[in-house]
């Protein structure tokens, strides 16, 4: 593709989310002919929307594509598309990152790994000055572990893969097995109907679904219940995908292990919430994502995209 007009609003509350002036260079660098303009706010990008042949943005409402008569293309980091919404024209390319994967995938082990070894038990250890060395006989590993992976686009395949590195066997799960019969990173793959054969079986359940309408309370309470005894559950996709009460009704009843979340029906997760006191959940804000090489990843991905547009 070549873009004549570049626009950029990659300002975001989270700094490690934002295109900072290494980013800006190489972007110059890589179209020295090519007029590159940095927004200074929304209203700006707004104005400027006019001129732009491509725009790399976090957020685009859909009554914005009528201004913008050159527009060819709107890039944007999230992989969700929660906040960019597509030209309903057709018009207008739309491009949601792909790239968070090898990010997420860490965020993703760290949560295993805090349950596996039992961290919380050696925080509140530490914490007291005890020497709980007996209190380890019951620890897992991720080598002996089966893991089942809902949603298995870029983000599920990227996490299987380092999970296979670590000796797990993964069972991919996927609304449409078109053309992922096999995968050289799961032992089996299923579509959703299948899912509740597979649960029994699986130490770890990982969640990384799309939001919307179609994944809404896909994971239902009889999915809680089908699950292994002692088993772990995370969601790294969106909190829409079940009941918080199921999951919570699991939690207490003692039938999971523990749950790594880090996206909810409702962000912030509000103080009332029960899932902030459990002690068997590990809360992190949305963050499973958030690194220092975030935009870079994306602007490499972005280069990528257009060298072959
Ligand atoms: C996303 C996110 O990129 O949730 O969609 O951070």
């Amino acid at each position: 593709m070549e873009i004549r007009n570049l626009l950029i609003n990659l300002g975001n509350p989270v700094q490690a989310f934002s295109a900072q002036s290494s980013h800006l260079e190489l972007i110059r660098s890589s179209f020295p002919d090519t007029c590159v303009c940095v927004a200074e706010n929304s209203g700006d990008f707004r104005r400027k929307l006019a001129e732009a042949d491509c725009v790399l943005t976090w957020v685009f409402k859909k009554e914005w594509y009528e201004g913008a008569a050159n527009l060819q293309a709107v890039f944007t980091p999230a992989a969700g598309h929660d906040w960019v919404e597509k030209d309903p024209s057709g018009r207008v390319r739309t491009f949601y990152g792909h790239f968070h994967g090898r990010i997420m995938r860490e965020s993703l082990i760290s949560m295993m790994l805090y349950f596996n070894r039992k961290l919380s038990k050696s925080l509140g250890d530490q914490q007291h000055k005890v020497w709980g060395r007996l209190g380890y006989n019951d620890c897992r590993s991720i080598f002996n572990q089966r893991v089942l992976i809902a949603g298995f686009g870029s983000l599920g395949q990227s996490m299987a893969e380092l999970l296979t590195a670590f000796g797990a066997r993964v069972i991919g799960v996927k609304r449409n097995l078109a053309g992922f019969e096999k995968h050289p990173h799961a032992v089996k793959m299923i579509n959703f109907d299948r899912m509740l054969e597979e649960l029994p079986e699986a130490d770890h359940v990982v969640l990384v679904l799309p939001g919307g309408a179609e994944t809404d309370g896909i994971f239902t309470a009889s999915h809680f219940q089908a699950m292994k005894q002692g088993a772990c559950l995370f969601n790294l996709g969106r909190g829409n995908c079940y009941r918080e009460t199921d999951l919570i009704d699991a939690l207490n009843s003692g039938s999971l292990k523990g749950a790594g979340l880090d996206v909810f029906s409702e962000e912030p997760l509000p103080e009332s919430s029960p899932l902030w006191t459990l002690p068997n959940v590990l809360i992190t804000p949305h963050s499973s994502a958030i690194s220092s090489e975030y935009v870079d990843l994306f602007i490499d991905e972005w280069l990528e995209t257009v060298k072959n547009l």
